[in-house]
């Protein structure tokens, strides 16, 4: 990505909350990424979707594509932790169920985290998480693609008015795409009215001093980490697992207990 491309990334991310990289996957890996999630669909809501990564090596790039990586690491930092990956699959005839902003279950969006102190007001000043979602299918205007509201991650309120809808608009890019939003900016699925299956993968990512959606260090298999390098140890958090000894005894670039204390290891 050439500097005037990176910045006009940082401008759309910063003005309507998204931006849209094109040529990120090659058509061989969505169709292998396609057919292991079509493969898995019965087993979806038992957690066939879920930790995509520990499942094919195929998602293995998603988070080590270097213009996605700078991106986030501009808004995040450079510690910035990669808090779940998941399928997402819209069949003919859903979607369109409105919209929503991220981070409302385990983040910063979740109402009943909200202080009687916030008054009602989302953390707008500076962004907490981002999501991106992989287009594994093209997305059009009539297969399920993801729409936003271009600058409401602006807007302090957690209540999405009606007019909203309005404001919004359908993503359309190539297969091989990927869409990064910050989580503030309200976005849904548009309903699916073709006859074939809109196919994406979802993998947010968190400031290094927030929680994730699962306990990344814990999840990821071992080997799936050595494959991913140093840069693996920051994705996954490794040095920001809280110590459960006394910092005396703990070895924060192993996430783990010292070799003297090893015997102090929970599995
Ligand atoms: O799959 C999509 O298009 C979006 C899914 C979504 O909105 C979400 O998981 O927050």
């Amino acid at each position: 990505m050439t500097q005037n491309d990176f910045n006009d990334h940082l401008e759309h991310i910063k003005n309507d909350g998204f931006t849209i990289l094109t040529d990120q996957l090659t058509p061989n890996e969505c169709a292998e990424a396609r057919s292991i999630l079509e493969a898995r669909y019965t087993e979806k809501d038992r957690g066939g979707y879920e930790w995509l990564f520990n499942k094919h090596t195929v998602f293995e790039r998603f988070y080590q594509l270097p213009d996605l990586l700078s991106l986030v690491r501009y808004f995040l930092g450079a510690d910035a932790l990669l808090s779940a990956m998941y399928g997402s699959v819209v069949m003919p005839g859903d979607g369109g169920n409105g919209l929503h902003s991220d981070s409302g279950i385990t983040g910063h969006n979740r109402e009943l985290s909200m202080a009687q102190g916030d008054e009602g007001q989302r953390i707008t000043s500076h962004p907490l998480a981002f999501n991106v979602i992989f287009c594994l299918t093209p997305f059009t205007d009539s297969n399920g693609a993801t729409e936003f509201v271009p600058r409401s991650h602006k807007i302090r309120s957690l209540d999405i008015p009606k007019s909203a809808y309005k404001r919004a608009r359908t993503t359309i890019a190539p297969e091989g795409s990927l869409v990064l939003f910050n989580v503030n900016t309200w976005h849904g699925t548009t309903r699916n009215k073709t006859n074939k299956p809109r196919y994406a993968v979802l993998s947010p990512w968190r400031r290094r001093w927030t929680r994730c959606e699962y306990e990344m260090a814990r999840v990821v298999h071992p080997d799936v980490l050595k494959r991913a390098g140093e840069d693996g140890t920051a994705i996954f958090g490794i040095q920001a697992q809280e110590p459960y000894t006394e910092l005396w005894q703990w070895d924060r670039e192993q996430g783990a207990p010292k070799q003297e204390f090893k015997y102090l290891e929970r599995h």
